[in-house]
């Protein structure tokens, strides 16, 4: 290693291990790992997973990369000697905004673990060269700015793999990128590929992140998620998924040619798991090249195709069900059309249900239905959501394909969740259970040996202690806010939704402002941490930042609050960010409302570094409850069962609820009470209270009152410390369920068979 970076720092910069910078250690650092990197080929294997998304939220890789290869303790030791600390190196580096959210994390958790298991899988998707906005915070509102990551050396390694991408009016000629995915302590490695235009052009964008949406060669691979709410901001998202889709089309049927493979056998070599509908068109796009390019007919194409291709679906949430119009995909990609009118037509002969088609009457194609009759597994991503779109949200499709439907609780890669955000607690389970954990995360269980071993129970709380330490620095540093370390940190961070719930969240910090102001002091200082970006469009989503914010500015400058509460809102929060808000954190909310939250993800990460769920039984959320049992998690608020009843019968009442009940009034009504209204926009906080009264559609009040009480009681028991801490162990211990490792074990049992 020592030899190597100083190979790299004489070529590239002149210099010596000893005068060279941060960033030129940094980028020294990623020459010897990509060289490393260069020379692992991908396990041979009979059947080869593509694992198509239109996110990959990886994360920085420097560290994850030195981990897996196995030289990060070297690196580490090298660096030391020449007076450089590897995580301050490592901050040089830009984070990929390649992704969103949850099911953006969740298909780099999968690269990782995939390539752990020594299967042959790579990823597919774009190489947004701005992905996700940047946010910024000005007069308590989110701001939207480009994100360029970009940099001239970087993971990416340009290939010379291009192909012709045809759309009505012209085609395009894509390039594919390419990073490296090394397995932990494996001597192979998959690719992530992404593809891209050689034509875009950053320098259109132009007052945050407005853009022409017309100029498809240049702004083609800008932004993740463009707009869409105007007609040419969802013709970009057609034009996005094709180019997608019909790369990694080209691409599989290239490299099974490749590999000798006869395409009539296609599905036994090849495997194509489709993230959510974005990557759906890849189904009429295979079989529009298998009949026009390789000599299949129409029946034999399908055949193949549908043994081929499987399905996650991520959210029972139906307006995140993509529905195209045939109109504007007549615009974008005339010549899927037929394929996609034959595809539907035979669907009309043998079922007689409107609600199983693939084009309904207001001529829209239901790009989820064509994922399932025409691919061969469908999943859902924990249990209650598999059995929620089996029994409700599917049903119809449930009662025509039994066998297709199958559940894939998610899960979460160790490697950067355990060892690489949090060294001193890996270090610590090192130490009293062995290093076995890192691949075979099961072994955690032996943790439960040491439950009543008050020495084991006091390091895991100094861990805890060091962790916000940690983070008390990072946000000084980064936000110049400034917290308390002995305080509980309370957190909540993923993308903002109404069925999230923050805003129940935020009723929280009014109920305990007013406390605190009544003179009901808290033992313990409590700091409630946000973190949360908004989809650009989405009013009540900003309504709720605003409304958080303005609290933030309201609470820190109280002088008879602040010492008992704080509320930070951490600015434009990302997978780096997360990396250290997550060890620091005692509670972890996951308050959506039972039945809307898929699984979540997050919600695995807090509990494997120690934190306690307060959450509804929702999502992966009910699992985590199994596991820990009812002394080792706060549940509350109203089942799913209530809840989808409530929606069936259109029963639910937010403002009957405000009016019968005067102490939910009076938090309701502090939105938009005097002092917020001089700290804040009159018509964001007008707007958020009128709807949390007159619609509320994600139940906030029905369960308001609950989780205040669950979250007073959770308070109290922290003070009994060792109890707290017994917690503690024991969601560490459970959370092996949780790896990814299980999951893909599972999606390749079931699903895949590579
Ligand atoms: C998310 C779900 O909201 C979350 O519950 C789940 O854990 C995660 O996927 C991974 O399965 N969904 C998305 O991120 C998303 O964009 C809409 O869904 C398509």
């Amino acid at each position: 290693m020592e030899q190597a970076l100083q190979h790299v720092l004489q070529e590239k910069f002149q210099k010596d291990l000893k005068e060279a910078t941060k960033e030129e250690m940094y980028t020294a650092l990623l020459f010897v790992t990509k060289d490393k990197m260069k020379h692992m080929k991908q396990k041979e294997g009979d059947r080869k997973l593509y694992y198509i998304s239109a996110e990959f939220l990886i994360g920085k890789l420097l560290s994850n990369n030195l981990i897996n290869l196995g030289l990060f303790d070297e690196a580490k030791e090298v660096l030391a000697k020449y007076g450089f600390d590897l995580t301050e190196v490592e901050e040089v580096e830009a984070e990929p905004s390649l992704g969103n959210g949850g099911l953006g994390r969740l298909a780099a958790c999968f690269l990782d673990s995939i390539a752990t298991l020594g299967l042959a899988g790579d990823g597919v998707g774009l190489n947004y060269h701005d992905g996700l906005f940047l946010q910024k915070f000005a007069d308590h509102k989110q701001r939207e700015e480009k994100n360029p990551w970009i940099t001239e050396e970087s993971w990416l390694t340009r290939t010379d793999r291009h192909f012709e991408v045809p759309f009505q009016d012209f085609t395009l000629t894509s390039t594919m990128y390419d990073i490296d995915v090394p397995g932990y302590g494996k001597d192979t490695c998959n690719k992530l590929h992404l593809f891209d235009l050689d034509t875009v052009d950053e320098s259109i964008i132009h007052d945050g992140i407005q853009f022409d949406k017309r100029d498809i060669p240049k702004n083609l691979t800008l932004f993740l998620y463009p707009d869409d709410s105007d007609e040419a901001g969802q013709l970009l998202r057609i034009y996005q998924q094709y180019f997608m889709v019909s790369n990694a089309a080209q691409l599989i049927l290239k490299e099974a040619e490749e590999r000798g493979v006869n395409l009539y056998h296609l599905h036994e070599h090849v495997c194509i798991q489709i993230n959510d509908t974005h990557p759906t068109m890849v189904i009429p796009e295979l079989i529009r090249l298998l009949t026009t390019q390789k000599g299949f007919n129409m029946d034999t194409a399908i055949d193949v195709v549908r043994k081929t291709c499987a399905y996650t679906n991520h959210t029972i949430l139906s307006e995140a069900l993509e529905k195209w119009p045939v109109s504007y995909l007549e615009k974008v990609v005339p010549h899927l059309l037929p394929i996609i009118r034959e595809l539907d037509a035979r669907v009309r002969r043998d079922f007689h249900d409107e609600k199983v088609y693939i084009i309904d009457e207001m001529d829209r194609v239901h790009m989820a239905h064509i994922d399932i009759h025409y691919g061969y597994a469908v999943n859902g991503v924990a249990a209650l959501h598999t059995e929620i779109l089996k029994e409700s949200e599917l049903k119809p499709f449930y009662d025509i394909y039994p066998e297709k439907f199958n559940n894939k609780t998610n899960g979460i890669t160790f490697r950067r969740w355990l060892v690489h955000c949090n060294h001193e607690l890996a270090d610590y389970l090192k130490e009293l259970i062995g290093k076995d954990f890192v691949e075979n995360a099961d072994s955690l269980e032996k943790l439960l040996a040491f439950r009543d071993d008050d020495a084991v129970l006091e390091r895991l709380r100094e861990i805890k202690k060091d962790a916000k330490l940690e983070l008390k620095k990072y946000l000084k540093e980064t936000q110049d806010v400034d917290i308390d370390e002995n305080a509980i940190f309370d957190i909540q961070i993923k993308r903002l939704h109404e069925y999230k719930r923050q805003q129940m969240n935020a009723l929280y910090a009014i109920y305990k402002y007013k406390e605190i102001k009544k003179g009901h002091l808290p033992k313990r200082p409590v700091t409630m941490i946000f973190g949360a970006k908004a989809a650009p469009a989405y009013t009540i989503a900003k309504d709720i930042i605003h409304l958080i914010l303005c609290l933030q500015e309201l609470i820190n400058h109280d002088p008879e609050v602040s010492p008992y509460l704080r509320i930070v809102m951490v600015e434009n929060y990302n997978v780096t960010k997360a990396e250290k808000l997550i060890p620091a954190c005692d509670i972890s909310e996951q308050i959506s409302l039972a039945s809307k939250e898929a699984s979540g993800t997050g919600n695995m990460k807090f509990m494997l570094n120690g934190a306690v769920t307060l959450g509804t039984e929702d999502g992966a959320n009910v699992e985590i409850h199994e596991l820990v049992g009812d002394d080792n998690i706060y549940i509350f608020g109203e089942k799913s069962e209530t809840v989808i009843d409530l929606y069936d019968k259109a029963a639910y009442n937010s403002r009957a609820i405000y009016e019968s009940d005067p102490e939910i009034e009076e938090l309701v009504d502090f939105i938009i009470s005097k002092q917020m209204i001089l700290i804040g926009d009159p018509v964001n906080l007008g707007r958020l209270y009128k709807e949390i009264v007159s619609k509320d559609w994600f139940m906030t009040l029905l369960d308001l009152k609950d989780y205040i009480l669950t979250k007073e009681r959770m308070l109290e028991d922290y003070e009994d410390e060792k109890a707290w801490a017994k917690k503690m162990l024991v969601n560490i211990a459970k959370a092996g369920y949780f790896s990814s490792d299980r999951t893909i074990a599972e999606y390749n049992q079931d699903i895949w068979h590579l």
